[in-house]
């Protein structure tokens, strides 16, 4: 016991003694609260860009992982993606829900993907919310409606494809004079990449979208977003969304 405190005492004065780069490496990894969906997908692929050391905690979704005390501790709206960064500010842990304001802290704590002039930001602020508030919500209803409904609802169809479409083009128009939505390859493309794919996979071809359907490319091309998007967990494979227990759990939900 008493050998041990000491040989820890020493580990502790030898890595003061280090750089402070050199320190950091030894800190607890963050803890990434995922599964792997387009939200999640986000926060996955921009812990890889950063080469932060992370570990996944899969919260299942579809058995109702997201509803436990613990986790709605850190995510008090039933949602993934959720970090904790044991080293945050002031050096004391901190946790942090909602895929946006994740990306921005770790844009902020890395110095990466998240410009520190203020009209660079503003541009990548911009089409991180457009993707908070438009492409992401209008995706995920329209791939709802298509894929998940009881029966075809044409109204709701077409009035959430159509402004998929919509989105799609301003994105397209956007891209069309610069390789990256805020110039720059930023946290605003990592937050629109895994909302293109499914949209593309799902039903829009992307031929009408040129200067998107390059900017897919490029992007889904990254190392990084290729590992982001790449974590397996099996037991999502494994989800039947037609399973009734599944449905319950994620459709329907209302205020508890
Ligand atoms: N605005 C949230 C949306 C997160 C979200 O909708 N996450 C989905 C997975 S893609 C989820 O956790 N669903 C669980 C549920 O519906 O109970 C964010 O960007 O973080």
């Amino acid at each position: 016991m008493k050998r041990a405190r000491t040989k820890s005492k020493t580990k502790h004065a030898a890595a003061a003694k280090r750089p402070a780069a050199k320190r950091r490496r030894t800190h607890a990894p963050i803890e990434l609260y995922y599964w792997p969906t387009p939200n999640g997908w986000k926060v996955s692929i921009m812990l890889e860009e950063c080469g932060l050391p992370y570990v996944v905690r899969p919260v299942d979704i579809s058995k109702g992982d997201q509803f436990t005390p613990q986790f709605l501790a850190i995510s008090p709206n039933n949602r993934i993606p959720a970090i904790v960064d044991p080293s945050g500010p002031g050096g004391r842990p901190i946790s942090i829900f909602e895929s946006g304001a994740i990306l921005q802290y770790l844009g902020r704590k890395t110095g990466k993907f998240y410009p520190r002039d203020e009209r660079a930001r503003v541009a990548v602020d911009e089409w991180l919310f457009w993707q908070m508030g438009g492409l992401g919500p209008m995706a995920g209803q329209a791939n709802h409606f298509r894929r998940y409904a009881p029966e075809t609802i044409t109204y709701a169809l077409a009035r959430y494809t159509d402004e998929v479409h919509r989105l799609l083009g301003v994105m397209n128009m956007r891209l069309a004079d610069r390789d990256y939505l805020a110039g720059r390859y930023s946290i605003a493309d990592m937050a629109c990449v895994g909302w293109v794919r499914v949209v593309e996979r799902g039903w829009q071809e992307l031929s009408e979208f040129p200067h998107l359907k390059r900017w897919l490319e490029t992007v889904r091309g990254r190392e990084a977003v290729r590992r982001g998007m790449g974590i397996r967990i099996e037991a999502a494979s494994a989800v039947d969304m037609k399973d009734p227990k599944v449905r319950a759990v994620l459709f329907g939900q209302r205020a508890r």
